[in-house]
């Protein structure tokens, strides 16, 4: 018993397939250009990275994830939709998505709410935040594949768990928690927090 837990789940890397989604896309509108397997992707940006193989890449990245249609047809990543769905239906447990829509502002916010319903239903709507500042939000537990998270507020008041991603599994030593996957076990890490 005790007071209600909220958990923030993020959206790309950790609900929705960011990375299969931009390299197949990046390959297929660019084929002759040079690309960075999942396997040897490092960093967040993947932007950046493009950018350190080649300078014009960055440019060419960024145009894959600006394009009508990017954020829709992302795969759900393995388990995380049937797992957001049974922590909604959880005893004292409230879980909102919480996803940074990029500035290119034209598809993307529409797009994120039109995944959120296509995979999760309508009524899940109500469960979406986005902001480009996740320190200003609060709950128990943020569940993102960012390893660091930053904002206006220095001490936010989750407790940030790093959910395994191709560009973050190599870092030796991330201060926080780690979810491995889905498959991994989230409802401990719940329970943890549980008064
Ligand atoms: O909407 C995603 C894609 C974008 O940043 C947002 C990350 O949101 P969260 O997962 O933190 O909620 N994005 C942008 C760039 C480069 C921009 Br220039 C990138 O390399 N990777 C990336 O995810």
């Amino acid at each position: 018993s005790g007071k209600r837990l909220r958990v923030l789940v993020d959206m790309d890397g950790v609900l929705a397939d960011f990375e299969g989604g931009f390299l197949k896309k990046y390959r297929a509108r660019y084929p002759t250009e040079p690309y960075v397997t999942l396997e040897d992707r490092r960093g967040f940006w993947v932007s950046t990275q493009y950018g350190q193989l080649r300078s014009d890449l960055c440019e060419k990245a960024i145009s894959i994830w600006e394009s009508k249609g990017f954020f829709i047809d992302l795969d759900p990543l393995p388990g995380g939709v049937e797992a957001v769905k049974e922590m909604a239906e959880m005893n004292d447990t409230d879980v909102f998505i919480c996803t940074s829509p990029i500035k290119h502002y034209k598809h993307c916010p529409h797009e994120k709410y039109a995944w959120v319903e296509k995979h999760l239903g309508h009524d899940f709507l109500e469960q979406v935040i986005l902001t480009r500042d996740k320190t200003l939000i609060t709950g128990d537990l943020l569940i993102d594949d960012k390893p660091d998270i930053l904002g206006v507020e220095p001490n936010p008041a989750w407790e940030h768990i790093l959910f395994t991603a191709c560009h973050n599994k190599h870092l030796p030593l991330s201060p926080q928690r780690r979810l491995l996957s889905w498959s991994d076990d989230w409802r401990a890490i719940l329970d943890s927090k549980r008064q």
